[in-house]
């Protein structure tokens, strides 16, 4: 099979040698912390896909629905033969409820998990001849700038599935104010938010009934024994997720069942019986908390989508 994807390889700078040194600052923290980033190995990747597809995981299938609706005015609002940049593209489903209605010229997908991106992109390529696809490896959280050569007088960058909750409100900030300034001016953002709604909605989407998510939020410990050689019993280590409604967020941490110590290289770290490790934050936002947070950010709310019932929200930013 031929490849049209223009593939942008290590596109940042030691976009894999940072694993390591976060585990071991992370696991000396106190609290224990590691950035919910390090979930998406290939086989991470492959069971967030998994979680999407869960009952109780609302926002895919939610957000799904308000793009398929929204497609026409989404186009109409970026106008045709723009770049599209996803970050985060991860397997390039969602971009293709927007490609026919819009008609971009190019498509960058940038990603961390670097196969997971490569046969996406070119699965992408495959069933849209008419689009220029490209490929960009690497960590846009830490450097986020457009590869030589794919430029664009007018960008969109997509960032879907409330991927934007993985920041506190103040990072999220910080980081669309980044963006703004790494596009060329008059670029927009289409954005998905995951709303603040009822406790038991949000608590079930991130403990789904077959174990997904515990999975997911595991296998952090699996890839710290394949990648790192950690020695770590994973069984000893328990899922939680809950809604932190102070912070707005739901919350993910690993557990430890018993008092243990696990350990890395000469390094050994002790966990007390019920001492966690803290894996993610997925913010929720109301309407108004978004649309205000992105004009600290620079950027002009323009348009914003929602389901019937409230439950998620499409933003499109004007920079
Ligand atoms: C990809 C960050 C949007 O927070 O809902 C899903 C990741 N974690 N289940 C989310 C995730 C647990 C997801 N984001």
């Amino acid at each position: 099979m031929s490849t049209a994807v223009h593939f942008h390889d290590q596109h940042v700078e030691g976009a894999g040698s940072t694993f390591h040194d976060d585990v071991i600052r992370g696991l000396g923290a106190s609290p224990k912390a590691l950035s919910p980033k390090y979930f998406y190995d290939e086989r991470g990747s492959r069971l967030f896909e998994a979680i999407c597809e869960q009952p109780e995981y609302y926002l895919t299938r939610t957000e799904e629905g308000i793009l398929a609706g929204a497609a026409a005015e989404i186009a109409a609002l970026v106008g045709p033969g723009a770049l599209m940049v996803e970050l985060g593209s991860g397997a390039s489903h969602k971009v293709r409820l927007l490609l026919e209605a819009m008609r971009p010229s190019r498509y960058l997908g940038m990603d961390i998990s670097r196969d997971f991106l490569l046969k996406s992109t070119r699965r992408l390529a495959a069933d849209y001849p008419w689009l220029e696809v490209h490929a960009a490896w690497g960590d846009f959280s830490r450097r986020l700038h457009l590869p030589p050569g794919v430029q664009g007088r007018r960008v969109v960058a997509f960032f879907p599935g409330s991927s934007i909750g993985n920041f506190t409100p103040a990072e999220a900030e910080a980081f669309l104010s980044r963006l703004r300034r790494a596009l060329p001016p008059g670029s927009g953002v289409l954005v998905g938010v995951d709303l603040v709604k009822e406790r038991g909605l949000l608590e079930a989407a991130y403990n789904d009934a077959a174990g997904i998510t515990a999975a997911f939020n595991l296998n952090l410990l699996e890839r710290m024994r394949r990648e790192l050689g950690v020695e770590v019993e994973v069984e000893a280590f328990g899922h939680r997720a809950f809604f932190n409604e102070a912070a707005s967020r739901i919350e993910m941490h690993l557990v430890s069942r018993k008092r243990q110590a696990i350990s890395l290289g000469g390094r050994r770290f002790a966990f007390e019986a019920g001492e966690t490790l803290h894996t993610e934050n997925s913010c929720k936002y109301g309407v108004a908390a978004f649309q205000a947070l992105a004009t600290r950010a620079g950027y002009r709310s323009s348009a914003v989508w929602l389901d019937d019932q409230a439950l998620f929200s499409v933003h499109y930013l004007s920079g």
